[in-house]
């Protein structure tokens, strides 16, 4: 595309792949960002143009992170129904307008959460989280504020260590942290009064698809019967998983668990790095989203109310964006 709108949509991109952005939710609104500065600045010279542009852009950015519904979910609801736009001004309003809707909703959507989620945190608790969730640490933070949390065990979350940055974020609010390597949380299980983590994916079965290592943690939860609580927007909520579609698994290749060390110092040695993994609905006691505090098993009823909005889009003609997001998931 070569012009300086396609530059910074790029920009983005990178920064999705390079992880500089990251964590489910930051993903989806930083994607409907970009499509909606690409829609105002991109050089389109009819609206036809402006259209097949916006699809290079949300495939583009959509290749990013292929575990994250959220990010396919924020691309859809930003493009939804642009095409039957008559002029290319209406397709750029509704793309900037829809993007900024998503926006604003999601912002919305985790301060419901995190008011809904500390209530079912009791006072004087322990919280164990792991990796870096907004959500998860929107509740944690007003749980502290409402006197509910008297300290946060934070697990390192190998490979990429977000625990670092959940461990600093909670310290900067004086909310009491303790930082834990991973394979550490068997120990420390039975001091915890609470699990709370975040989701990329909720499946239709319930399943929670969240940073490798929250399976294992909710194992432990389970054997220690120590509640565990997902925390996570109805945007995480997959509809092609209702119809049989499997979430794809993010596998960043060897270099991030051998480094420091090289894998060229490990020769006959395999790496793999799954970065996510999936944890049963019966491992997992509540999930806290924006419509209320469900079970994992209620998961198809916030799917169905998605998948009305997605029939209705076809209903309006929309099947184009929508099929063609589906073909891209393929
Ligand atoms: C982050 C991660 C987070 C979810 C939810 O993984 O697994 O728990 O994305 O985050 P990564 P949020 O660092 O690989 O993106 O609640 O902020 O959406």
């Amino acid at each position: 595309m070569g012009d300086e709108a396609w530059e910074r949509l790029m920009e983005v991109s990178d920064g999705i792949v390079s992880m500089e952005i990251r964590g489910a939710g930051k993903i989806a609104r930083s994607a409907a960002g970009a499509l909606r500065d690409y829609a105002d600045s991109c050089s389109a010279t009819d609206r036809k143009d402006l259209v097949d542009r916006m699809r290079e852009a949300a495939g583009q950015l959509y290749s990013t992170r292929p575990s994250a519904v959220s990010l396919r979910n924020g691309i859809l609801l930003t493009l939804k129904g642009a095409e039957l736009e008559g002029t290319m001004e209406g397709v750029r309003k509704r793309i900037m307008d829809q993007a900024d809707e998503f926006i604003r909703s999601s912002h919305e959507a985790l301060e419901r959460i995190s008011r809904y989620g500390s209530k079912r945190i009791p006072k004087g608790s322990r919280v164990l989280t792991h990796c870096n969730s907004s959500a998860a640490l929107s509740v944690i933070e007003a749980a502290y504020l409402d006197g509910r949390v008297e300290e946060v065990y934070s697990t390192e979350s190998r490979p990429w260590r977000q625990g670092h940055i959940t461990s600093r974020w909670l310290a900067e609010r004086d909310i009491p942290v303790t930082m834990i390597v991973d394979s550490a949380v068997r120990y420390f299980m039975n001091d915890m009064d609470i699990v709370c983590v975040g989701a990329d994916t909720i499946t239709a079965n319930g399943a929670v698809v969240n940073k490798i290592g929250t399976s294992l943690i909710s194992l432990a939860a389970h054997e220690a019967r120590t509640p565990m609580m997902v925390c996570a927007e109805t945007y995480k909520f997959s509809v092609e998983t209702l119809t049989g579609n499997l979430v794809e698994i993010e596998d960043r290749g060897p270099d991030e668990v051998a480094d420091p060390l090289r894998p060229e110092e490990f020769p006959g040695v395999k790496f793999r790095n799954p970065v996510f993994d999936f944890t049963p609905p019966e491992y997992i006691d509540a999930i806290v989203t924006e419509s209320g505090v469900i079970s994992p098993y209620m998961a198809t009823e916030i799917i169905r109310e998605m998948f009305g909005d997605a029939a209705s889009m076809v209903r309006e003609g929309s099947r184009e964006t929508f099929q063609w997001l589906k073909d891209v998931n393929k």
